[in-house]
């Protein structure tokens, strides 16, 4: 079978960490206080830590496996669980637990290694070598022979060594000091040899899974044969195997061997009490057998381990692209630091990772002894960076790599064996630093999303009624249906969420929150409410009096339906740039003021109940409103004695875009942007779900009238909840206390606003029509202009969300004719000017490269768009009809299923 490279991750992002970047400067002083050893950095120190042991992001499901600890002594459901899944995946009924690999093997080295007898290995470099008695000696039996299978073992040497030495064991590391694989051919090889012998074959599997992928890859006839197979047999043709928790299984710690050997499994778990714990735990906690369990399962995940794999061939042909000396390892590139550094004697790794970190910021490490060695791996945690991430790391040594003639030599400081231990004197070259441009957090957990076939996704979609709205989230591959509550958490708030402390009074969650915002706003008043609704419908009943107007920038549904339920009417008053889809003009959210001007001049200032105004008009494509608009129109409405509100739901990316497209702002930062943009009204509601970074939660803000606070917080009282947390859970208070500040990370929104950019410019230089400019939130595809053939009662924007799901698995929102509803008086459609689908980015949960692949599949769908017709109602209800309406496509009575 012939592969094609996966172009997006298989998954999304479910929480992130957030990194840190530093000035030179600061880079320079804790290099300097490190004794130029990156060892002594901490992570908060480190803006990547290129490494691949115990940091690899998990599944949501290996988190929550965290959390079903069965902490007993003896005979945990933790260890059933394991054992259950050992024999699934490596085919051997027994499994004895240690707390890690060094456990493993010191077992295994005390239990079958005799005094005075040796072992054959492929890793001369083995830590076996280490663990063992000082006269054991490792005879190195590693091939030179293959090209592919470096790992490979002689069996000539091995036999030789089996028939003269003395050797205990035949011990073959799948992917030899990370560099090195073994075919299925020789592992099974080697088993017939050693047991000829009457010896055992020593597995460690840590990197079984990479191994796997080389031999799907490389060895005849694996080409079809399942990951999840290869490694199957792999465990199956040794005696006994062993895997390193924290390697392939993205476990934080722990290690098992398994085997179906039942005289060996005795004397494992004899010995096992001695050193690691009892037989059923063997030194790991409940939970780490439990998050061990579902990781042994998971990377077999076909789709996972050839992502892993395509960033790791990514990365090292980056790096060697750009002439950097290195071997390619399993898991990243591994840096020849004595080619990188030709003139430099000694210490040439710890110097190559000094000087990286001085650069960038990034950390790569070898461990080991000193001078032992000259690789320096660079390792990728499994499925933790982005390949933009990946690509800034690699010219970042690239660029070390090109100024290499200007890094200072290192002077050893202390003596030591291992390298953990140098201190060194070192002078800072004068290098230029590599600035990154990319997402400023980690991927700490990643959540499955839905994989169906075309065929399956027309059935889901004709079973939806070609209603998006209708689909299964499990039968989405990427979730572009909204931006609101949909943001992946950081694991800082997870931590406040779990932290906080319920009660129904005053609680630290809702005095954080209300400090928090407070100091952002400068609003006197802060009131928590469950959603952004529930803060609409308590404004709207305290400030419109029945028949009054409120005029706005273009209607959001909700808010515009409290406004009608207080008795207010809507009055549209964005500029008129906003209703075409071609216009280019950067601030189309902007309030048109001789419309405010004309409907107060009309019906006079009292007549008006407040003015409705929102930042990044989210119907509008997210378009945002400049200072000056703000300004002038707070100026006229204080003139008139007019309140204006803020929907402020999506204000930090309005500022954002202040912040690019005016000059005056180039150089402030979002945070100020913002606090300017707070003085020019007299509250908000907002919709938490979106700017706010959490899944659900909302606030009313007043920016200093009394009186209108306290008439909110008597309906919060009765409509929601208490005043310190308007009906949330106070965990989410918590983490919303959190979000209002993580939002305001400069480098954060910015590559938020970008990447909505370049999905948009990916579609327009293809020719696809999309509502311009691009705005914060969504890219907005003009449905009328792609499928000009379909007139607006047939809904063409409703179909092409349609098609695009089938097409491309993606999720999209109508915004059109369907969502504008039947004007009541009339009974026809509204026919509004923009028919849009919405193509809206959750936060911190897509990458570029599930950007790209979104664009490439409506540009696809594009290229055959007039073979795409329109639909009409089977199941159409009276109010907000798009979230339940049912259709067909016009052609269905023909029989024909086009697309
Ligand atoms: C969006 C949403 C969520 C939504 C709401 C209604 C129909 C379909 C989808 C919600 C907003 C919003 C603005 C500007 C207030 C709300 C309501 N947007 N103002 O875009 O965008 O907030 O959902 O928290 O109650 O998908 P709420």
């Amino acid at each position: 079978m012939k592969r094609r490279p996966p172009d997006h991750e298989p998954h999304k992002i479910h929480t992130v960490r957030l990194l840190t970047f530093f000035t030179p400067e600061e880079r320079k002083t804790q290099l300097a206080d490190a004794g130029f050893n990156v060892f002594n950095l901490t992570p908060d120190e480190v803006t990547f830590d290129m490494c691949s042991r115990a940091v690899n992001a998990m599944s949501q499901e290996q988190r929550a496996a965290q959390f079903l600890g069965d902490e007993a002594y003896a005979g945990a459901r933790n260890f059933e669980r394991l054992q259950e899944v050992v024999a699934r995946v490596f085919g051997h009924s027994y499994v004895c637990p240690a707390h890690n690999l060094y456990g493993c093997l010191k077992l295994v080295v005390n239990t079958m290694v005799p005094e005075g007898t040796s072992i054959a290995a492929n890793n001369p470099r083995s830590r076996l070598d280490l663990i063992s008695a000082p006269e054991t000696g490792i005879a190195d039996v590693r091939g030179a022979d293959d090209e592919v299978f470096t790992g490979n073992v002689d069996l000539d040497k091995l036999e030789r060594a089996l028939e003269s030495d003395n050797i205990a064991l035949c011990a073959v590391e799948a992917f030899a000091d990370g560099q090195h694989p073994v075919s299925l051919a020789n592992l099974s090889a080697v088993r017939s040899l050693a047991r000829r012998h009457g010896r055992r074959l020593l597995v460690d599997g840590s990197r079984v899974v990479e191994n796997a992928w080389y031999i799907q890859k490389h060895e005849p006839g694996c080409a079809d044969r399942p990951i999840a197979d290869i490694v199957r047999q792999i465990a199956k043709t040794a005696t006994l195997f062993m895997i390193d928790g924290a390697q392939d299984p993205k476990c934080n710690t722990g290690g098992i061997i398994a085997t179906d050997n039942p005289e060996d499994y005795e004397i494992l778990m004899n010995r096992v009490v001695v050193y690691e714990g009892l037989h059923t735990y063997g030194g790991m906690a409940g939970r780490t057998m439990e998050a061990l369990s579902h990781g042994l399962e998971e990377m077999c995940d076909e789709a996972e381990v050839h992502w892993v794999m395509h960033q790791t061939e990514r990365f090292t042909a980056r790096c060697r692209d750009g002439g950097v000396p290195l071997e390619r390892g399993c898991d990243g590139a591994y840096i020849k630091s004595d080619e990188f550094f030709p003139d430099v004697a000694d210490n040439t790794q710890d110097l190559f990772s000094a000087a990286l970190y001085q650069t960038s910021g990034v950390r790569a490490f070898a461990p080991g002894r000193v001078n032992s060695d000259r690789l320096v791996p660079v390792q990728i945690p499994r499925l933790a960076m982005t390949n933009r991430q990946l690509d800034q790391v690699a010219d970042a040594i690239i660029d070390l790599y090109e100024q290499r003639g200007r890094v200072e030599p290192l002077q050893s400081q202390t003596e030591g064996e291992w390298r953990d231990e140098m201190r060194y004197h070192g002078l800072f070259g004068n290098l230029e630093s590599f600035d990154f441009d990319t997402f400023p957090y980690e991927i700490h957990t990643i959540e499955e999303v839905g994989v169906l076939t075309r065929d399956e996704r027309k059935r889901a979609i004709r079973e939806a009624g070609y209603n998006t709205f209708l689909l299964r989230s499990a039968d989405v591959e990427i979730d572009l249906l909204t931006d609101s509550g949909t943001s992946a958490m950081s694991t800082d708030q997870w931590a406040a969420y779990d932290a906080a402390k319920a009660a129904t009074t005053i609680t630290n969650a809702y005095q954080q929150f209300v400090a928090a915002l407070g100091d952002i706003t400068g609003h006197k008043h802060i009131i928590p409410t469950h959603q952004g609704r529930a803060a609409e419908q308590i404004l709207s009943e305290i400030m419109i009096r029945p028949g009054q107007f409120v005029p706005g920038n273009m209607y959001f549904t909700t808010t515009k339906l409290h406004q009608e339920l207080a008795g207010g009417v809507f009055r549209d008053v964005i500029v008129d740039e906003a209703h075409d889809s071609t216009s280019d003009y950067p601030w189309k959210g902007n309030i048109d003021l001789d419309k405010l001007e004309a409907l107060r001049a009309e019906h006079g200032a009292d007549a008006i109940a407040y003015v409705s105004f929102e930042h990044a008009v989210n119907m509008a494509g997210g378009q945002p409103v400049n200072m000056d608009n703000m300004k002038a129109v707070y100026a006229w409405a204080g003139q008139h004695g007019i309140p204006v509100f803020f929907d402020a739901t999506r204000c930090v990316e309005n500022a954002c875009m202040i912040q690019e497209r005016d000059e005056r702002y180039h150089d402030v930062r979002v945070r100020d942007i913002l606090r300017e943009m707070m003085l020019y009204c007299d509250g908000c509601t907002v919709s938490g779900k979106k700017d706010f970074l959490i899944n659900i939660g909302g606030v009313q803000t007043f920016r200093e009238n009394d009186e209108w606070a306290a008439k909110a917080r008597r309906l919060l009282r009765i409509y929601e909840g208490n005043i310190s947390d308007g009906g949330l859970a106070t965990s989410d208070v918590a983490a919303m206390a959190l979000g209002v500040q993580e939002m305001l990370n400069d480098r954060y929104i910015r590559s938020r606003v970008r990447q909505t950019r370049a999905l948009g410019d990916m579609l327009r230089e293809a020719g696809v029509p999309i509502v311009r400019p691009t705005g914060g939130h969504a890219v907005f595809i003009d449905a009328r202009r792609f499928l000009p053939h379909i007139d607006q009662d047939e809904f063409p924007a409703q179909r092409l969300a349609a098609e695009i799901y089938v097409e491309t698995g993606v999720r999209a929102m109508e915004r059109g004719n369907v969502s504008k509803d039947r004007n009541p008086e009339t009974g026809e459609n509204y026919r509004p000017a923009l028919e849009l689908v919405r193509l809206t980015i959750p936060r911190r949960v897509y990458t570029l490269d599930h950007m790209r692949s979104v664009a490439d599949g409506i540009i696809r769908l594009y290229q055959r768009r007039d073979r795409i017709t329109g639909l009409r109602f089977v199941y159409e209800p009276e109010k907000l009809r798009f979230f339940q309406a049912r259709f067909e496509p016009v052609d269905a009575m023909l029989g024909r299923h086009e697309g």
